[in-house]
This record gives C-alpha cells, sequence and structure tokens, in this order.
C-alpha cells in the first residue's frame, strides 16, 4: 500500500513469505485482533500504509489465546460480530446462540482472508518501546526481534484482557506437575484423562472450564477465593425466524446497538425493583434466568447497578437458583456470593456451572476460610491440608484494561512515560488519547464503555473514530493531534462522577484494578452508555475535535 503522507513503498515479503518490515509507514496498529483487523481494513482503504504487529502467530486477540475448554462468547453471535460489510454478515452463519472460541477464531480467520488482511500484519512480532519523535513527529516503535518501526499514528489494538496474570502465591513455580493458564492454553488442546486436577479462580474462564474439565478428569478439586454470580445462557441452535428476522433489515438491528447503552438491542427497563411487588419482581427475574443470558436480570429494573436494597432483590433470586441447583447445602452456601453486589463484578454466563458440583468428582475448597498457602513439588497446602494434583489451572485473570497498554514502554513528549503518568490511574479524553501523547491512540481504553458493553460494537467505534480522526488530520495537512490536559481532567472526573453514582465501586473486582497488588484502587471503564458515549464522540468532532490540539 503506497502511502498518501509518506509515498512509501508497497509491502512485500520476505524469504520466509511473512511481510517484509517496512521501517516507515504511516500507521502502526498493535494487536490482530478484531479491533486491529478492523484498522487495517479501513485505513487501508483510505489509502494509509499500515503496518499491524501481533505477537501471536494468527490473528484472532483474546480468541486466539483463550483456548481454555468451555471457551466461549457470553454476547449472543448475531451481536457479537462485525457489521460493517453487509455481505459478510449475510453470508456468515453462526452455529450457536453463543458461539465457541473456535468458531470465533474460524470467523476472524476468514475476515482476515476476505480483506485480504494478513500481508500487512507481522505476527510473532512483539513491541517492547514506543516513543514519540518531537522533531519528526513521529513514534519510533522497537519490537522485540530488535527492528525499528516509525509511524506518524500508533495504535495500540491491545485487547482490555490481554495481560495474563498468575495467582501471587509462594512456591509457583515448584509444582512439577502440568500447569495451565486459561489465558494461554496450548493449541493442541490438553486432556485430563486420568488425572486429578486442580482450577484455581471462579471468575468466567473458570466457570466455563470447570464443566468440562470435571467431565474429564478423573478428580477435580476447584479452589474458589470470591464466589461470582453466574447465569445460565440456555445455549443452543439460533432460533432461524428470529435471524432471518434480523438479516432481513440488519442496518436497523445494527443501528438500535450503536444505540443502546450495552451494545446490543434491548428495550431499556422503565420500572424500578423496588417500585413492584414482590410477585411482579420475581416473575421477571424468573423469566430472565429461564430465558438465559447475562443482559436479561441485570437490565430488568432501572435501578439495579444504583441502589443496594434493589439490587439485593436481584441477588437473592439468584442465591435462591444456586442452592436450588447444588444439593449439598454448605456447598451451595459457598458459592453464594455475598460480598458484592449483583453485576458489580462481570457476572459469568454458565452451561452447567452449579451443576457441576453434584458430581462425585468434584470438591470445592472455601480459600476464604481455607487460605492458600503455597504450591509445593505435587500441589497445594491450604491453612488446612495438602492437596496432591497431576495438573493445575490458573484461571486467575488478567491485569486489566492498562495491563497490556503498560507492558509497552511508551514515552510521549519531553520522554514522560506512560507508566508513571498512570501511576495513580489511568487518565485519558475518551479513552482514546492521552495528553502528553500525541498521535497515540487506544481502543476501547480505560476510560470508555469498552468491557461494559458488547466489546464488537466499542471496537468498531472506535476504530471509526480514529480513522475519521486521521482521515480529518490528513485533510487539514495536520502532523499531530493531541488531547488537552484540560479535557482529559474533565473527561476522568465525568468517568469518576459517573462511576461513583452506581455500586460498581462497591466490588472488588477488575473493573476497579483490585485484582493486581498495587494497581491503583480506580474505576476503570466508562459506565454512561454506549449510544451516548458515542454521541458525545460524535459531537466532539462536529465541534472541531474541541478538546484536541492540532499541530502542523
Ligand atoms: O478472570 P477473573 P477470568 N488466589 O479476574 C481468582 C472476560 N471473559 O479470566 O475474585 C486465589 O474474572 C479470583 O478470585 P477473586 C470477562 O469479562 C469473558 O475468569 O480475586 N484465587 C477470581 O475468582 C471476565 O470477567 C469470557 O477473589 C485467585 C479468578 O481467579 C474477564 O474476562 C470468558 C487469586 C479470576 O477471575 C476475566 O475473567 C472468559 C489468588 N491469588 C473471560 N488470584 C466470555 O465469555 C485470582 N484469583 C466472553
Amino acid at each position: 500500500m503506497a502511502s498518501l503522507i509518506n509515498g512509501t513503498a508497497p509491502s512485500t515479503e520476505d524469504a520466509d513469505g511473512r511481510p517484509a518490515a517496512e521501517t516507515d509507514v504511516d500507521v502502526v496498529v498493535v494487536g490482530a485482533g478484531f479491533a486491529g483487523m478492523y484498522l487495517l481494513h479501513l485505513l487501508r482503504g483510505h489509502g494509509f500504509s499500515t503496518q499491524v504487529l501481533e505477537r501471536g502467530a494468527g490473528v484472532g486477540g483474546t480468541w486466539y489465546w483463550n483456548r481454555y475448554p468451555g471457551a466461549r462468547c457470553d454476547v449472543r453471535s448475531i451481536d457479537y460480530s462485525y457489521s460493517f460489510d453487509p455481505d459478510l454478515e449475510q453470508e456468515w452463519e453462526w452455529s450457536e446462540k453463543f458461539a465457541t472460541q473456535p468458531e470465533i477464531l474460524r470467523y476472524a480467520n476468514h475476515v482476515a482472508d476476505r480483506f485480504d488482511l494478513r500481508r500487512d500484519i507481522r505476527f510473532e512480532t512483539g513491541v517492547e518501546v514506543a516513543q514519540w519523535d518531537e522533531a519528526g513527529r513521529r513514534w519510533r516503535i522497537t519490537t522485540d526481534d530488535g527492528t525499528e518501526v516509525t509511524a506518524r499514528f500508533y495504535i495500540m489494538a491491545t485487547g482490555c484482557l490481554s495481560s495474563s496474570k498468575r495467582p501471587e502465591v509462594d512456591g509457583i513455580d515448584d509444582f512439577r506437575g502440568d500447569t495451565y493458564h486459561t489465558g494461554h492454553w496450548p493449541h493442541e488442546g490438553v486432556d485430563f484423562t486420568g488425572q486429578r486436577v486442580a482450577v484455581i479462580g471462579t471468575g468466567s474462564s473458570g466457570i466455563q472450564s470447570i464443566p468440562l474439565i470435571a467431565e474429564q478428569a478423573e478428580h477435580l478439586t476447584v479452589f474458589q477465593r470470591t464466589p461470582n454470580f453466574s447465569l445460565p445462557s440456555r445455549n443452543g441452535l439460533p432460533d432461524p425466524d428470529e435471524l432471518a428476522a434480523i438479516k432481513a433489515d440488519y442496518p436497523a438491528y445494527r443501528d438500535l446497538a450503536r444505540q443502546s447503552f450495552g451494545g446490543a438491542p434491548r428495550p431499556l427497563p422503565t420500572k424500578g425493583a423496588l417500585d413492584v411487588g414482590d410477585d411482579e419482581r420475581r416473575a421477571v427475574y424468573q423469566s430472565a434466568w429461564d430465558e438465559g443470558g447475562l443482559g436479561g436480570i441485570l437490565a430488568s429494573f432501572t435501578d439495579l447497578r444504583t441502589s443496594q436494597e434493589a439490587n439485593d432483590t436481584a441477588a437473592e433470586f439468584i442465591r435462591e437458583q444456586i442452592r436450588s441447583i447444588v444439593d449439598d447445602p454448605e456447598v451451595a452456601e459457598i458459592l453464594c456470593p455475598h460480598d458484592h453486589p449483583f453485576g458489580t463484578k462481570r457476572p459469568c454466563l454458565d452451561t452447567n456451572y452449579y451443576a457441576t458440583y453434584n458430581r462425585s468428582n468434584v470438591d470445592l475448597v472455601n480459600l476464604r476460610a481455607t487460605p492458600l498457602v503455597r504450591l509445593t513439588e505435587s500441589g497445594i497446602v491450604t491453612s488446612e491440608r495438602h492437596y496432591e494434583f497431576d495438573a493445575i489451572v490458573f484461571a486467575t485473570g488478567f491485569d486489566a484494561m492498562t495491563g497490556a497498554i503498560c507492558n509497552v514502554d511508551i514515552r510521549g513528549v519531553g520522554g514522560l512515560e506512560l507508566r508513571k503518568k498512570w501511576e495513580d490511574g489511568p487518565r485519558t479524553y475518551l479513552g482514546l488519547m492521552v495528553a502528553g501523547f500525541p498521535n497515540l491512540f487506544t481502543v476501547t481504553g480505560p476510560g470508555s464503555p469498552s468491557v461494559l458493553s458488547n466489546m464488537m460494537v466499542s471496537i468498531e467505534q472506535h476504530a471509526e473514530w480514529i480513522t475519521g480522526c486521521v482521515v480529518h488530520l490528513r485533510g487539514e495537512g495536520a502532523r499531530a493531534i493531541e488531547a488537552t490536559v484540560e479535557a482529559e481532567d474533565d473527561w476522568v472526573e465525568h468517568v469518576r462522577e459517573v462511576g461513583d453514582a452506581t455500586l460498581y465501586p462497591k466490588a472488588n473486582s477488575w473493573y476497579m484494578g483490585a485484582n493486581v497488588p498495587g494497581k491503583p484502587r480506580v474505576f476503570l471503564p466508562y459506565v454512561g452508555g454506549v449510544g451516548p458515549y458515542r454521541r458525545i464522540c460524535d459531537e466532539i468532532v462536529a465541534d472541531g475535535y474541541r478538546g484536541f490540539a492540532l499541530s502542523h
């Protein structure tokens, strides 16, 4: 792709058939997940020479890495799919309501083929340093193979949950059996047949994998620190009539998603949980539980995110379901969450999770009562006893939202380190740009709806906004854009204020950075809603990129 900014040469291949490293391009994008892929497609379409740097050997981002048993999307596939190409959305058929990781990865590869993306992606290439060159008004990006690429624009499309973390526990490397992290699952799969297996962690990854590991392993022991609310997916075949109706007018359906609160079309509730009688409230929860899916209960009343008393009614309804599914009342009680309001930690979506504890080959260890002490050569020690295992699965999550960005040593104007700037919590304007870091964009960054939304909708919105921005700069003959400190301060305050009006800050969640020791306690995403956020972004553009400074 010849650059319309620099006049660089078209991309070519090296001796191994990999794209040869262009050393100077208009745009470097880090990450070939759904965000990086769409950005590449858009930017190339506008004539920008673009190079995507991807540490994996293939496209797909989170769906490339998270291959644990049971991994599947907790947003319906009809919603969790690209909307930018009418032919693509018509031709692709999802085989289940909630697609599995292999199917979503097939979709990512299909998109890469269909739009010929791979020729501008350098796989197995990590980024270590990115430094703003003030004189040249360009980013200098150093990769882990020692090459340097320069680019006018630098986009971190590194995902919100891509920097995995192991548990902080003594002796973690002492264990002689096999260890796995759900976020880095072996590509060839794992056969647990005949093994004694431990799973540490009961977030979404643990809750999806536990039922399948239990079916295969000789014995499974689950180590739970904090119980989570999990809702049944009621997965199955997509409803053909519904699918046909959506496909008959996909643009209208997509538009509803873009204007919605969470990025999927769903009617907004009109009543508070405390405004209705017990019977009506219960019927609403029961119907959402029976229907399955994540959005139902949380979106059933207006006040579940803001009123503890209202939230308690939903939380108690779910605890009742857990008690009715799990045969052993003591085990059921350990599985009942009491320490955070429903929805303030990301609820999980499962198939047979709670029923798995009725199996004779599954045990649950309550780490609140008997804390983890250390790993040994042969197993795990809690304050109560030593457990022996053949394999241990860490389902212990991620350094969310800021981890992957801060893994790169990013330095802006005057050598300002992003890690230092974000020491007390991330500061962004719209979750898109950072004052002091011209021409650096973050996709679904902290301060945007991102993880509180259907990521596909938020990714497309950010990719389109960023592309629109660089097209605008080219039209203006501007070489750089930067968020002003004032606009950033106001946005950070707005994000905090909106977050504080909800129950979210009450939970020790990864939304709050609470799962990473030493991470500042800040509510990371923007809870104002996908539709309202999009309108704010659009108004800022219409107002001449209000809050941004352009320079020539
Ligand atoms: O990670 P998590 P995850 N000792 O952080 C426990 C998305 N996702 O990978 O709560 C003992 O939620 C920790 O305990 P606690 C989704 O957005 C989506 O499961 O900190 N336990 C917790 O139980 C999700 O929210 C899908 O007390 C320790 C667990 O490990 C996000 O990714 C599927 C520990 C970590 O849970 C992250 O989910 C999968 C320790 N030292 C994931 N450290 C979809 O369906 C941690 N834990 C799309």
